[in-house]
């Protein structure tokens, strides 16, 4: 994409803007922080942003987050937990909501049928050639197409049950070529395995929302402006250090 007619006599002249994959942990509508980590990247044109998911939920701008990404096509994002419990009761699924689900789930369908339809759109992975990426996880030596929704959605450890804080992390174990970018699982700083990167960075929390690029490897992060709930389960959310 270009906003100007190329001009031959200047185009030769101009080294070329390198057009970026900006991988962006779990935002849970923490629009204000997205806008102000996409201005400190100056994000452009030609610039891609790729959520891990859990755009909605627990924040407190959820039809702002999904009026940028659907509206814009240079935006897109995997699915995640939160979000998928919305989808499903959209769908009249089974399904039972947690308060801060609830209250994300009647805020978004007020706005009519286009944010739960965008979410009901959205895959468990995208694939970036070098790169994967993935709400939750990908459990080791099963290839993609055969991972199953509540891992690509849940997954945290290797023991009997996936969603456990405690046991061998998902991440230490996989070690395929294709590099697994994902969240869900929130650090203060971003997780790394042998062929994965987390970026859940809790800013939902009062952390930081951060973000990486594809091509050259660099981590950028932006403070949350505040705290916009009381973390449940210490265990889940990053140390206050
Ligand atoms: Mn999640």
């Amino acid at each position: 994409m270009t906003d100007r007619e190329p001009d031959p006599h200047l185009h030769l002249l101009e080294s070329p803007k390198m057009a970026r994959t900006i991988v962006i942990g779990d935002i849970h509508g923490c629009y204000d922080e997205v806008v102000e980590l996409l201005e400190k990247l100056t994000f452009g044109l030609d610039d891609r942003v790729v959520a891990v998911g859990d755009l909605t939920v627990k924040g407190p701008k959820d039809r702002d987050v999904l009026d940028l990404f659907s509206n814009d096509s240079r935006f897109a994002s995997v699915v995640g937990n939160h979000d998928l419990a919305l989808v499903r009761q959209w769908r009249g699924e089974e399904n039972s909501l947690t308060p801060s689900q609830s209250r994300a789930f009647n805020q978004l369908a007020q706005g009519g049928a286009r944010y739960l339809d965008y979410l009901a759109s959205l895959p468990f992975t995208i694939d970036l050639k070098s790169h994967i990426v993935v709400h939750a996880g990908l459990r080791p030596g099963i290839p993609v197409n055969e991972q199953s929704v509540e891992d690509m959605t849940e997954l945290r450890t290797l023991g009997g049950d996936p969603r456990s804080r405690v046991g061998l992390p998902w991440y230490e174990a996989y070690d395929d070529r294709k590099i697994a970018l994902f969240g869900h699982w929130p650090a203060s700083q971003p997780r790394r395995g042998k062929s994965a990167i987390g970026l859940d960075t809790g800013c939902v929390y009062g952390y930081t929302l951060t973000a990486y690029v594809l091509e050259t490897g660099d981590f950028t992060s932006v403070q949350a402006h505040r705290s916009y709930l009381p973390s449940r389960d210490r265990s889940s959310a990053p140390p206050a250090s």
